[in-house]
């Protein structure tokens, strides 16, 4: 990638990159839309990454080449106000991080970017986390700006909020920043404190994106951020990290009931994920499968994000694996990504199964990913 990204840079700018940075996309083991709750997540990053090559180009303006996107071409003026791309949203990712930085008071300056990467666009991998964190680091090591990672992944997450538009939580960018090669990593999404949960000997992380398109993505996933807030503001809280889950019981009846049941998923996701970190602690498989399975179920009828082509590839791995592992859909939802935590002699014999059934129950091709966990975001 780096002799591509290199040979490219050279073509559209007339000069070799000063540095390459590269940051990983993650898959998500379990604790999904907690993280806007100040809840916890289990993500791993993941061997698929954003590769960005920088160098300053002694100017005020920023330009841009995607390879991935026909190798087009943006530019802009940091001396002129800076909005985001009417179409090309690519642009607006690293539009938002110029943005976010300079609102934040670091000092930029013009440089040239060529941008490739390997993760699976859209499929809930953390694509757009991982360009936004690899942007900001390679604009902290250019222009020498002082910024720890967990401030870079809070850049990258501002961009995404405020120049894109989805209001995404911390997990993504946090991840991409901060990954452990073999390491899953609880997150507390409230104090941002990391916890390394090594993966299991003898198992395989295995992912299969369903291939089911995303659309209307954002608009969703924003209406289940209002949907929390809503039940959080009931109790008088600012987030349903601090409702403990006896006092929901006790009062759930007086919410509405899609709103009860948004929360119900929120709250018992979080024990859940403190739960999955203590059974990977025991190298208890059983158990993992098993709370993989509830956060599917939940996903599926409390927060109504799964897809049928995604409930049916979940119930063939799950029901292949019994208790040597387990699988649910990762990532924000309506579309993307099963994530299966199986024993290692099984993984051929589950990947063949899934390609058997998948693509005559759907009319989709699956596509499959074995991944190790990676560490985050570096300057190579
Ligand atoms: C998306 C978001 F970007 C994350 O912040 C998180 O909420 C996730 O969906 C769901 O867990 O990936």
């Amino acid at each position: 990638m780096s002799v591509a990204i290199n040979s490219a840079f050279e073509k559209a700018f007339a000069s070799q990159p000063d540095s390459i940075i590269k940051a990983p996309g993650r898959v998500n083991l379990i604790g999904e839309h907690t993280d806007y709750n100040d809840g916890f997540v289990l993500p791993c990053a993941i061997d698929f990454a954003t590769w960005v090559a920088i160098k300053p180009n002694d100017s005020r303006k920023v330009r841009l080449l995607a390879m991935d996107y026909d190798h087009q071409l943006d530019s802009f003026d940091l001396d002129q106000e800076l909005l985001p791309h009417p179409n090309l949203q690519w642009s607006n990712y690293v539009r938002g991080v110029f943005s976010e930085l300079i609102k934040a008071g670091h000092v930029v300056d013009g440089c040239d970017i060529a941008i490739t990467g390997n993760v699976p666009q859209g499929s809930g991998l953390s694509s757009s986390a991982s360009l936004e964190v690899a942007i900001a680091k390679a604009l902290v090591h250019t222009f020498s700006l002082s910024l720890s990672v967990a401030e870079i992944a809070i850049i990258a997450q501002a961009a995404e909020n405020n120049f894109v538009g989805c209001n995404c939580g911390i997990m993504d960018q946090l991840i991409s920043a901060c990954g452990s090669s073999n390491s899953a990593l609880l997150i507390d999404c409230r104090s941002l404190s990391l916890t390394p949960a090594p993966l299991l000997k003898g198992h395989s992380v295995v992912i299969i994106n369903s291939n089911v398109k995303r659309g209307l993505v954002d608009s969703k996933y924003n209406e289940r951020r209002e949907q929390c807030q809503q039940a959080a503001a009931h109790f008088g809280l600012s987030s349903l990290r601090d409702l403990p889950l006896s006092q929901f019981n006790a009062h759930a009846q007086q919410l509405d009931p899609l709103i009860a049941k948004r929360a119900r998923h929120v709250l018992e996701e979080n024990q859940r994920t403190l739960d999955a970190v203590e059974a990977l602690s025991c190298h208890d498989v059983a158990r993992l499968s098993e709370l993989m399975a509830q956060s599917h179920a939940s996903m599926r009828d409390l927060f109504e994000i799964t897809t049928p082509e995604i409930d049916y590839l979940v119930a063939l791995i799950a029901d292949f694996v019994e208790d040597k592992g387990g699988a649910r859909m990762t990532g924000g939802g309506f579309g993307g990504c099963v994530v299966a935590v199986v024993a290692d002699e099984l993984v051929a014999p589950m990947i063949a199964l899934v390609d058997e059934c998948y693509e005559s129950k759907t009319g989709l091709k699956e596509s499959v990913y074995i991944t190790q966990a990676a560490s985050g975001v570096k300057v190579l």
